[in-house]
């Protein structure tokens, strides 16, 4: 029986993961000694061929009816990773929180095998923040420069992780993620935010002191979820291939770990595995917001 008849806790007792235990759910200890030193992981298979199939058909259609097509993140980064005419042609295709928008993918962020390896890396609290698709289109489809998630989203420590959902096998030639492996033990570092004009630019790092050439390349293949410490260090090429690559990140949070500004910052969000604890100032939610 598939999960989507079912809540996550319903279906995470019935398919063997115990919402309330200490030990690990989903993952080995290598694995979980593996993220620790490096940063990252890839988890092979999180999602099955069927729940992959309509995960991929609803996101084809938020990308038809709502999301976003444009030229992407901007910044003096562009003319180090693209020459001027790819500069100008290379465009990427975005939406944020896809979960409100179709039920496969309100399913996909709270199944269970998903949300069990992120207790095993996070604890066993595990609050979901936000998700956000990047699809790059081919032949042209937009690299990301060097950066950590944290300039996007800053949080009080590092117990936040970013998952990338692969909705197509990825490899270099179609621009797979690449990690500066153990660079998340660096903490938070500043970004350039600023063109040399003095005009605001997308938060990304120093092309003189961060090149995509020193860092490891992780292809994957649809349906496998690679995750990611949000000080993790982290960039990718270009989409050469002739086919468009869908890659959509889903970020939780230890629900202790405060965000001090950036995307999605003062929205609760749902509590995905374990409980929300309360400290002695927290009140319970308005119901204004
Ligand atoms: O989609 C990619 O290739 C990279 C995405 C990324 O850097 C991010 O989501 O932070």
């Amino acid at each position: 029986m598939g999960f989507y008849n079912h809540d996550f806790q319903e279906y995470g007792s019935m398919a063997g993961f115990d919402v309330a235990q200490t030990t690990l759910n989903v993952l080995d200890e290598e694995q979980v000694a593996f993220y620790e030193e490096n940063g990252y992981l890839h988890i092979p298979s999180v999602y099955t061929d069927e729940e992959i199939d309509t995960m991929a058909e609803e996101l084809d259609w938020q990308i038809g009816t709502w999301a976003n097509r444009g030229p992407g993140w901007s910044g003096p980064w562009r003319r180090v990773y693209m020459d001027e005419e790819t500069e100008q042609q290379s465009e990427l295709i975005a939406l944020h929180d896809l979960h409100r928008y179709s039920r496969a993918w309100c399913n996909a962020v709270t199944h269970p095998r998903l949300a069990g390896a992120i207790a095993d890396l996070l604890g066993p609290n595990v609050e979901l923040h936000h998700t956000t698709l990047h699809a790059k289109p081919p032949e042209m489809g937009h690299p990301f420069p060097m950066h950590q998630d944290w300039a996007f989203y800053k949080h009080e420590d590092g117990r936040y992780i970013d998952c990338l959902v692969h909705l197509d096998d990825t490899d270099d030639s179609n621009g797979c993620i690449r990690f500066l492996a153990g660079s998340h033990k660096v903490g938070a570092l500043d970004h350039i935010v600023q063109n040399p004009d003095g005009t605001s630019c997308t938060p990304h790092l120093p092309t003189n002191d961060y090149d995509l050439e020193n860092t490891v390349p992780v292809p994957a293949k649809r349906g496998d979820v690679v995750v990611f410490c949000i000080h993790t260090i982290h960039g990718s090429r270009i989409n050469q291939s002739d086919r468009i690559r869908r890659m959509v990140r889903i970020g939780y949070r230890d629900p202790e770990n405060v965000q001090t500004a950036g995307q999605s910052a003062g929205r609760p969000g749902l509590m995905v595995w374990g409980k929300r604890p309360r400290s002695e100032d927290s009140e319970p939610f308005p119901t204004s917001i």
